[in-house]
């Protein structure tokens, strides 16, 4: 088992929260996210693991969606997808998203790791592709980064090497 977690900052928004965990049994294995994000806006944002886990101008210095395999922009359940494209979170009307995702290309293990990488909350819904526009076959028109984190190692990925 092998365990990462992301504890959300601002971007463009104040006051929005999460704690979400990474969970991989083992090489090969779906990976299991789960927890949640508070404070959003009622509705479906953009949830993606970006490339770099680098705030040094906030959550742009994250840089693009995760895309280790070189594809335009989909949804989770498409062919056609950046690993990273983890398509819409859902708040209700109390402004809270609650995750539970499995998904097979954000491995912890192996050469295409998610660990070091961010995890961007966005205002807007993303596309999965579909917008009919260039900017959907990159970044599903999900809009500005409302919230970010760096998804690290946890005391259990570290026992688990030793
Ligand atoms: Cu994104
Ligand atoms: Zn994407």
């Amino acid at each position: 088992m092998v365990k990462a977690v992301c504890v959300l900052s601002p971007g463009s928004a104040q006051g929005i929260t999460g704690t979400i965990t990474f969970t991989q049994e083992k090489a090969g294995a779906a990976t299991i996210v789960s927890g949640q994000v508070k404070g959003l806006a009622p509705g479906n944002h953009g949830f993606h693991i970006h490339q770099f886990g680098d705030y040094t101008n906030g959550c742009i210095s994250a840089g693009g969606h995760f895309n280790p395999c070189n594809k335009n922009h989909g949804g989770p359940a498409d062919q056609e997808r950046h690993a990273g494209d983890l398509g819409n979170i859902v708040a209700g009307d109390d402004g809270t998203a609650t995750i539970d995702i499995k998904d097979t290309q954000i491995p912890l293990i192996g050469e295409h790791s998610i660990i070091g990488r961010s995890l961007v909350v966005h205002e807007k819904e993303d596309d999965l592709g579909k917008g009919g526009n260039e900017e959907s076959l990159k970044t599903g028109n999900a809009g500005p980064r409302l919230a970010c984190g760096v998804i690290g190692v946890t005391a259990d990925l570290v026992s688990s090497r030793m």
